[in-house]
């Protein structure tokens, strides 16, 4: 009886892992195209989460050599990027991930990246579960035009 119980107690705290990525949506994701000298870039989306308090711990992708989680500081006056540990996603609260804010950083890009293609990142949560997303590449010129 109480090997059964641990069991459940096992099973239940797996499945407690599993949810966390299963409870956090993923909109409006898009990557920066970044073509010929450009070696660097950056995606942005808009996360919720419906499950308990959760967070991102780190980013990877087959594009680029590292991806680091980032978001922007103003320091003098100067708006500088800083590498963050981790981007809290509190319950039900939409965490925008966008220019001049939190992004997901690619340094060192393998390849071009051309509007049009789609890209594989993955995000990684505290709670060692993983969500891959398939994001667009989208030219940023073209989208600020369009504000
Ligand atoms: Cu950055």
């Amino acid at each position: 009886m109480k090997l059964l119980f641990t069991l459940t107690l096992v099973l239940l705290s797996f499945s407690a892992i599993a949810d966390v990525a299963k409870n956090v949506n993923v909109e409006q994701s898009y990557v920066r195209s970044a073509i010929k000298q450009q070696r660097n870039s950056a995606a942005f989306m808009n996360i919720t989460n419906q499950g308990s308090q959760a967070a991102i711990v780190y980013a990877k992708s087959p594009v680029a050599k590292i991806v680091e989680l980032h978001t922007h500081i103003h320091d003098n006056g100067v708006m500088r990027m800083r590498k963050v540990e981790q981007i809290d996603l509190p319950t039900d609260k939409v965490i925008q991930l966008q220019p001049g804010g939190l992004h997901i950083m690619f340094l060192g890009l393998n390849q071009d990246l051309k509007p049009g293609d789609q890209i594989d990142v993955t995000l990684g949560f505290k709670d060692g579960s993983e969500k891959v997303l398939l994001v667009p590449v989208r030219n940023m010129l073209m989208q600020y035009n369009k504000i």
